[in-house]
C-alpha cells in the first residue's frame, strides 16, 4: 500500500515575460519557466505528486529529493550535443534546457531513479547515452493537425518493458520532426513505426523508458501505462 505519493520531477522551458499573451509590458524581460500541465496531470492520475523543476536549480540537489523524473516534449536538442551540424531551424535552441536535462539524466543514472521520456525526452535520453538523431523527418511532424490525431501505429518488441505495459501494438499521435538515428549505449529499441522509425526506447538495466509520441495529450492519458509505470517504479524508491 502506498503511504505517500512518489515525487516526480518534470522539466520545463525558459521563456521571457513578453512571450505571455496580455502580460504587462514592464515584465517583458523577466524570465518565465513554462510547464505544459498535461504531463503533471498524467502523474497525478497515476497516483504520483508532480514537481515542476526550476531551470536554474542544481540538478543534483533536485534529484536527491525526488523519486522519479519525467522528461517532457519540447524543441530540438543542439545537434552539437551529438557531434552534428545544425541541419534544420524548426525550433529555437534551448541551451539552458539541454544543459539541465542532460545533467538530470546523468544524476538519475547514478541514483538509478526511474525516468519516463516523452518525445524530446526520448531524444534527450538517447543523446545522453551517446546516440544521434535524424534532424528532420516531416511525415512524423503532425504540427498542422489536432494534437490528438493518431497518425500511425507502433509495434512493441516482446519481452521489453514497453511491450509488457502496452501489449503488441497501438496507434499514436505524432508531433515530432526528429527521430532517433544511432541508438545510445545501454539502450534498446522497444517500439517502432511501420516504416521502422524508432518510437520507443528503454535502458537494458536501469528503470528508464521513453516514447516518441505524446500519451499525455491522448484521451487515454488517465489509464496510460507509461505514467503508471513511472509512479509505481518511483514508489519502490521509498
Ligand atoms: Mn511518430
Amino acid at each position: 500500500m502506498m503511504h505517500r505519493r512518489p515525487l516526480i520531477g518534470i522539466t520545463g522551458r525558459r521563456k521571457k515575460g513578453r512571450h505571455i499573451v496580455e502580460n504587462l509590458e514592464v515584465l517583458a524581460d523577466f524570465n518565465v519557466d513554462l510547464y505544459y500541465a498535461d504531463y503533471a496531470n498524467g502523474v497525478i492520475e497515476a497516483g504520483g505528486l508532480p514537481v515542476h523543476l526550476p531551470i536554474d536549480a542544481d540538478p543534483v540537489d533536485l534529484l536527491e529529493h525526488l523519486n522519479g523524473l519525467l522528461l517532457p516534449g519540447g524543441g530540438d536538442i543542439d545537434p552539437g550535443r551529438y557531434g552534428a551540424e545544425v541541419e534544420t531551424n524548426t525550433f529555437p535552441p534551448e541551451p539552458l534546457r539541454d544543459e539541465q536535462e542532460l545533467a538530470l539524466v546523468s544524476c538519475a543514472y547514478e541514483l538509478a531513479l526511474p525516468i519516463l521520456g516523452i518525445c524530446r525526452g526520448l531524444q534527450v535520453i538517447n543523446v545522453h547515452a551517446g546516440g544521434t538523431l535524424h534532424q528532420d523527418i516531416p511525415p512524423h511532424a503532425g504540427f498542422e493537425q489536432v494534437a490528438t490525431t493518431e497518425l500511425h501505429m507502433v509495434t512493441f518488441e516482446p519481452g521489453t518493458t514497453l511491450g509488457d505495459i502496452y501489449g503488441s501494438e497501438r496507434s499514436v499521435n505524432s508531433l515530432h520532426h526528429q527521430t532517433v538515428d544511432r541508438v545510445g549505449d545501454g539502450l534498446r529499441v522497444s517500439a517502432q513505426s511501420p516504416e521502422g522509425s524508432i518510437e520507443g526506447l528503454e535502458h537494458s538495466d536501469l528503470p528508464i523508458i521513453a516514447v516518441q509520441w505524446h500519451p499525455e495529450m491522448l484521451a487515454t492519458r488517465s489509464v496510460d501505462p507509461a505514467f503508471s509505470w513511472l509512479v509505481e517504479t518511483a514508489a519502490e524508491r521509498f
